[in-house]
């Protein structure tokens, strides 16, 4: 379930019929109605848990409970109106092998996704680059980049989002 969620909250409104607002919001009401639409019965409470048990918090309810969206790892346009954040002097990118000598190109890039996802601690970002093989952490100078003049977010769910990392803050 959280991983469809993702998908219609992050990549794909339309093919549930959505339309995300331009926070990335949509109705709680008319996001179970489009679900149960595809076959998929869903009670509110049911969501709630959902959203509770999700293992990277990766959806919020909006401060009155009427409204869900994915807290970060979007493709379609959505602007979720964070503020600038100082970073930590270091983060952490996980990746794997294969994509090192583009990377050594052109640093990270944010691909598909909005922006470049960076992880506070190895052990996270050791996790992201398992999911595509035998992962690769890279060290940023977030401090440096910070210092020339680069903003940090923080999503709800503590991923540090950049736009993209020139290959000289990068040390694999
Ligand atoms: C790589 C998951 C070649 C990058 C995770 C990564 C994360 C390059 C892949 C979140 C490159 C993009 C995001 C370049 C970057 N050349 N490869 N110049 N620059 N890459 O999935 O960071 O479960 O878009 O290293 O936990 O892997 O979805 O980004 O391997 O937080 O909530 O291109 O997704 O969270 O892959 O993962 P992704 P990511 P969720």
């Amino acid at each position: 379930m959280s991983r469809r969620l993702s998908y219609v909250l992050r990549h794909a409104p339309g093919s549930a019929g959505l339309s995300l607002d331009a926070g990335g919001w949509v109705d709680v009401d008319e996001l179970l109605t489009a679900l149960a639409r595809a076959g998929v019965r869903l009670t509110r409470g049911d969501l709630d848990a959902v959203v509770r048990k999700s293992d990277k918090q990766r959806f919020a309810f909006d401060a009155s409970g009427t409204r869900i969206r994915a807290n970060q790892g979007h493709s379609v346009a959505v602007d979720l109106e964070l503020d600038p954040l100082t970073p930590p002097a270091v983060l952490y990118h996980g990746t794997v092998d294969r994509a090192l000598d583009s990377i050594g190109r052109e640093g990270l890039t944010s691909r598909g996704r909005h922006h470049v996802h960076l992880s506070a601690d190895v052990e996270t970002a050791t996790a992201v680059g398992a999911r595509r093989g035998k992962p690769v952490v890279l060290v940023v100078d977030a401090a440096a980049m910070a210092a020339d003049g680069t903003p940090f977010y923080r999503s709800a769910n503590g991923v540090w989002l950049v736009e993209a990392v020139p290959v000289r803050y990068l040390t694999k």
